[in-house]
C-alpha cells in the first residue's frame, strides 16, 4: 500500500493525514542528554545517586561533553521532526566549572551554540543529587538551614540560565526541579520535611526570572531506590504545589504505582495548571526509567494529549536510561517510539468518536476504537521519515551499528 492510499483510508472516516504530518513534525520531543552518559555529568562524579541508577555497562559511553553533542548528532540523523535538547545543571562545560551555586549561563555557552546549529530549543534541570551536599538523603526539604539554602541558590541559579538560554534562543526553556528527598524507613515526621519543601519552593520561585524565557516545572515521584517508605515531592504534594503557585506539572510515566497511568490524570491536571510537561518513560518493576516503547501506556498518553487538544500546553520530554544497550540506538528507539505514539493519536478519527460517544452509541464507539488499530498508519509514519529525511524504521540501526564501529568502539 503506498501513503496515497493509506491517506484514502483514513479521509474515509475523516481524518486529515496531511494535517497529522504537519502537526507531527512541528512538535518537538525534548531528548534527554543524561541517556548518552548513565547521567555522570561532567563535574567529575560518578553515577546519580539517589534513586536514579543506570544498570549495564555496554561500551561506548560519551565521557565528554564534546562526544556527548558527537553522540547527539548522530542521534538527530535517526529522528525525525522538532527536537529540543534537556540538560542537567552537571553538564555544564568550561574550563573550570564552579560550585553549584555559581553556575551561569556562560557555563553551558558550547551547548548554546550546538542548538543553534541544529535548531534545537533547549530545556534544563537543576541536579539535586549526586553532590556532597545531597549525601544526607535531603535537599530543598533539609532540616539543615546551610544545606537548604545551597540548593535554594543552586535552584535559582538555573532558573536564571533557563531565562538566559530562552531569551538567547528566543525558544522558552522549560527548567524542571526534581529532588530525591525521603527516607528508606518509616519516618516520624512526614509533615515538616513538605512544609520546608514549599518553603524552599517558595524562595526558589520568588528569585526573578523571566516568565517570558522561563518555564518553572516541578516533578513528584511514588518512590525511589533507598527512599522506599517517604518521598517528600509525592504528587499531592507537587499537585498542590502547583495550582496554588500556577507552575507547570511535570508528570514522570514511571513516578506512580505500577498499575496507575498518567494518561488518566492529563485532563484533571489541565484544568488547574497552565502546563503539562511529560517524562516519557517506562516503568518495570521497580525500575521507572526503561527505554519508551510503542506500548499501550505510551499510546494513551498522547491519546489523551491530542483529545484534550493539549498540545500546545503540554512540553514533551523524556525520561530513561539503559547502559546495557548501544545508548544512541536507545535514544533513538524511545525518540521514535513517542513520536509513532502521538501520530497514532493525531491519525484517530476523533470527531467520529466523539459523535458516537454523544449519541449513547457506545458499541459503534469500541468498534471503531478496535478498527483503528488495523489502519494503515505505518505508510503515514513511513511517509514522515522520508519527508524529514531520516531512514526508515528497519533502517536506522545499520546506521548505528556502523558509527559504533567507526566511533564507540576507540572509546576505552
Ligand atoms: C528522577 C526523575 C528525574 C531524573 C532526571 C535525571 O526520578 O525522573 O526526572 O530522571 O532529572
Ligand atoms: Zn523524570
Amino acid at each position: 500500500m503506498s501513503y496515497q492510499e493509506s491517506a484514502e483510508r483514513y479521509a474515509a472516516l475523516g481524518v486529515d493525514t496531511e494535517w497529522a504530518l504537519t502537526t507531527l513534525a512541528r512538535t518537538p520531543v525534548s531528548l534527554h542528554c543524561w541517556q548518552g552518559d548513565d547521567v555522570n555529568g561532567f563535574e567529575g562524579g560518578t553515577g546519580a545517586g539517589s534513586g536514579c541508577i543506570a544498570t549495564g555497562n555496554y561500551p561506548g559511553r560519551a565521557r565528554t561533553p564534546d562526544e556527548l553533542r558527537q553522540d547527539m548528532n548522530c542521534a538527530d540523523r535517526l529522528i525525525p521532526g522538532a527536537k529540543r535538547l534537556n540538560l542537567h545543571a552537571i553538564y555544564a562545560d568550561s574550563p573550570k566549572i564552579p560550585e553549584r551555586t555559581d553556575l551561569n549561563v556562560d557555563h553551558f555557552r558550547s551547548w548554546i551554540d550546538w542548538a543553534k546549529e541544529r535548531q534545537f530549543g533547549l530545556d534544563f534541570n537543576p541536579t539535586c543529587f549526586n553532590h556532597p551536599m545531597a549525601d544526607s538523603g535531603f535537599t530543598l526539604s533539609s532540616s539543615d538551614p546551610a544545606i537548604r539554602k545551597f540548593w535554594i541558590d543552586h535552584c535559582i541559579a538555573c532558573r536564571k540560565i533557563g531565562a538566559s538560554i530562552g531569551r538567547e534562543l528566543e525558544n522558552p526553556v522549560v527548567t524542571n526541579i526534581w529532588i530525591p528527598d525521603g527516607y528508606k524507613d518509616l519516618p516520624i515526621d512526614r509533615s515538616g520535611p513538605r512544609q520546608r519543601l514549599e518553603e524552599s519552593l517558595d524562595s526558589v520561585l520568588a528569585a526573578p526570572a523571566s516568565r517570558e524565557w522561563n518555564i518553572d516545572a516541578i516533578e513528584s515521584k511514588l518512590f525511589g531506590i533507598g527512599v522506599e517508605s517517604y518521598t517528600v515531592g509525592s504528587h499531592e504534594f507537587y499537585l498542590g504545589y502547583a495550582v496554588k503557585n500556577q507552575t507547570c506539572l511535570c508528570l514522570d510515566a514511571g513516578h506512580f504505582h505500577p498499575t496507575e497511568s498518567i494518561a488518566d490524570k492529563i485532563s484533571s491536571v489541565l484544568q488547574f495548571v497552565p502546563r503539562l510537561l511529560t517524562h516519557v518513560s517506562r516503568g518495570v518493576r521497580w525500575d521507572s526509567d526503561h527505554v519508551v516503547l510503542l506500548d499501550d501506556p505510551t499510546k494513551s498518553i498522547f491519546e489523551e494529549i491530542v483529545r484534550c487538544d493539549a498540545l500546545e500546553r503540554t512540553h514533551i520530554g523524556l525520561d530513561f536510561f539503559d547502559a546495557s544497550i548501544n545508548r544512541i540506538a536507545a535514544w533513538v528507539i524511545g525518540t521514535r517510539a513517542t513520536q509513532k505514539s502521538l501520530l497514532l493519536a493525531l491519525l484517530e478519527p476523533q470527531n467520529e468518536l466523539k459523535k458516537l460517544e454523544s449519541e449513547g452509541d457506545y458499541t459503534s464507539r469500541l468498534a471503531l476504537l478496535e478498527a483503528t488499530k488495523t489502519l494503515p498508519w505505518s505508510e503515514v509514519w513511513d511517509e514522515h521519515c522520508r519527508r524529514t529525511e531520516v531512514p526508515l524504521e528497519t533502517e536506522w540501526m545499520r546506521e548505528v551499528k556502523s558509527y559504533e564501529k567507526s566511533v564507540l568502539a576507540h572509546r576505552g
